[in-house]
């Protein structure tokens, strides 16, 4: 199957609102021409201004976290219908910086991911393993633990609404980058992964992206790998030429 490449900015918590809808207009033009999905995962307080400096162009709109109940007394949390309000179209679950900093687990993750489906939003599931777990040889271990746990009671239909984006927690915003190949091949093992479960048509169709300190100078290679399908894009998705550049090589 011929799949089409996602390449989704994080923004992580930067930008305000202002920032936000200046940058989305200085990216708009350098995108016109993207044979690629496009999606912008923004700070929850620019989704509003991003959607609408977004407007008359390819690009989606992302968040970057979702709850995974409906509403209730869950402070400082947002619900997947909270964002389909204003009109997200992804999702990021699982980021490794909500694992390591904000005690996220593989069931939160799953339950998140649930949610944010039953609510119709596309998930970007994130998995990937620390420095130590690559070192230990667990790298294996560690990605089939993290896709059962977040797979768990998700349907093949459902799966479909999903993109799976491996991110190596050691090349994540510290400069350092998985080779195209260490890339490729555990993109390759999570797609043998989702052919155990889901069958070989299934995971054929799935996107996988890489992410962890992607740009412009590396990400031909990276996204030259066959099991590549797209980036998550981290420090470089704050820079109009260069988040096009990305673009431009998927
Ligand atoms: C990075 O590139 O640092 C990321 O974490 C993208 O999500």
């Amino acid at each position: 199957a011929k799949r089409t490449p996602l390449v989704a900015g994080n923004w992580k918590m930067n930008l305000t609102r202002a920032a936000a809808g200046a940058l989305i207009g200085e990216m708009k033009p350098l995108l016109k021409d993207a044979s690629c999905e496009v999606a912008l995962c923004v700070p929850f307080t620019d989704l509003e201004a991003a959607g609408a400096a977004m407007a008359g162009s390819r690009i989606r709109l992302g968040a970057q976290n979702c709850h995974w109940a409906a509403s209730g007394a869950f402070t400082g949390e947002i619900s997947a219908d909270m964002l389909r309000e204003l009109g997200v179209a992804y999702v990021i679950i699982g980021h490794s910086e909500r694992r390591q900093y904000f005690g996220e687990s593989d069931q939160t993750v799953n339950a998140r991911a649930k949610a944010a489906l039953s609510a119709g939003l596309r998930v970007i599931l994130c998995v990937g393993e620390t420095l130590e777990q690559r070192e230990a040889g667990e790298m294996e271990a560690v990605i089939r633990r993290q896709m059962a746990g977040a797979l768990e009671g998700i349907t093949g239909e459902q799966l479909r609404e999903m993109v799976i984006a491996y991110e190596p927690v050691w090349a994540i915003g510290t400069g350092k980058t998985a080779t195209a190949a260490q890339a490729g091949e555990v993109c390759g093992l999570i797609r043998s992964f989702l052919a155990e479960h889901y069958g070989a048509e299934a995971a054929d169709g799935m996107r996988i992206q890489y992410g962890g300190s992607m740009n412009a100078k590396n990400a031909a290679e990276l996204l030259a790998q066959k099991d590549i399908d797209g980036g998550l894009i981290g420090g470089a998705s704050l820079k109009a030429p260069d988040f096009a550049a990305i673009v431009a090589a998927a």
